[in-house]
């Protein structure tokens, strides 16, 4: 029995990255392990097969799913460094800002990394280097050409087609944007302290940091947000509070809050409808173009469950939120 968690994944995964942060902003004693051959034969029964992969201190069972999972570190250490806003107003909108950073600002992660020759050199060898330490040689070259036609095959199962890239880069230049005007050392989303929303955009962020063509991008028109993206990486050191739940939301925040209720809402809406009429696929206008994509399961879990995280929130706090939520054309899909 250890009293350290210990937390499986890669440093090309996004998840990874973004448990990783909220770990040591949490001072939760933790080892990070990368996933090589030898620690995969550990993980064949945790189903589904992702990573990252926590396993707990007292009894070595193994979770997945960032989202739970920062849940579950909230229960087993609830109060001080929490990462959900003390605002049940405020931590909504983490919730909703967060789960569009899993769910949509990952296909900008999963587009960049894989549409241009350039970053697809560069990520597979990184995730093989980092994976697979073991192989040389001809071996070495089979691996990173074997990984980059399995994650190419991918590309149209997540969106990431040809036809929706304009719609994906165009949101990663208007997150960047957005964020650029507000981040800092001491300036986060809900706050002068990181919130669940923040660590899931920084992940999707730190390894569009690292791939050339997105960290390019980065770099040369928000640097503010690069730089970020490095601090926030460890902020065990960092004391903050919490915006006032009646102070005026950052730009920042609404700003991202219009990003939702214009591309991820009607996104989400598309993908539950599809769902529900049993089709495989769906199209729908986002930013003035046709985007299509086939259904998944699991955003109608995210949906579903954004929603019933709305109609928990007492009615104070949402009279709070309800006019940002109205402005920002959110309010139409999650109304209760
Ligand atoms: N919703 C999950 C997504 C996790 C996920 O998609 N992980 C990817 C890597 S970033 C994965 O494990 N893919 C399969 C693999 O790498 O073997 C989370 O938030 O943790």
């Amino acid at each position: 029995m250890t009293d350290r968690y210990r937390l499986i994944g890669t440093n090309g995964s996004p998840y990874s990255m973004k448990m990783r942060a909220i770990m040591r902003y949490r001072r939760l004693p933790h080892d990070w392990v990368m996933r090589t051959p030898a620690i995969r034969a550990e993980l064949t029964d945790v189903k589904p097969p992702l990573i990252p992969v926590l396993q707990l201190p007292e009894d070595g069972s193994h979770h997945v799913d960032s989202t739970p999972m920062a849940y579950l570190l909230e229960e087993r250490h609830p109060g001080a460094r929490s990462i959900i806003p003390d605002d049940p107003g405020h931590g909504f909108l983490c919730d909703l800002i967060e789960d569009m950073a899993d769910e949509w600002g990952t296909k900008a992660m999963f587009h960049y990394r894989w549409a241009r020759k350039v970053d697809q050199d560069y990520a597979a060898r990184w995730i093989v280097n980092d994976s697979q330490p073991e192989l040389e040689g001809e071996a070495y070259d089979a691996a990173v050409a074997a990984f980059t036609d399995r994650q190419v095959g991918r590309m149209a199962l997540v969106g990431c087609t040809p036809q929706n890239a304009p719609v994906i880069e165009a949101t990663y230049h208007r997150v960047l944007a957005l964020l650029d005007g507000h981040v800092g050392l001491d300036s986060y989303l809900f706050g002068g302290r990181p919130s669940l929303a923040d660590f899931g955009w920084f992940g999707q962020l730190k390894t569009l940091a690292t791939d050339p063509t997105p960290a390019g991008i980065m770099r040369t028109s928000a640097q503010r947000t690069y730089d970020w993206v490095r601090q926030m990486d460890d902020l065990s050191g960092l004391e903050g509070d919490w915006l006032p739940a009646d102070a005026p939301l950052p730009v920042a925040v609404t700003g991202l809050l219009r990003l939702a209720g214009e591309v991820y809402l009607p996104f989400l809406a598309a993908n539950a409808q599809a769902a529900a009429a049993g089709a495989d696929a769906f199209e729908l206008e986002l930013l003035g173009r046709a985007y299509a994509q086939g259904t998944f399961r699991y955003q109608v879990k995210c949906f579903d469950r954004l929603r019933a995280r709305l109609r928990a929130v007492p009615d104070g706090a949402l009279a709070r939120i309800r006019p940002a939520l109205a402005d920002t054309g959110c309010w139409t899909y999650l109304a209760p």
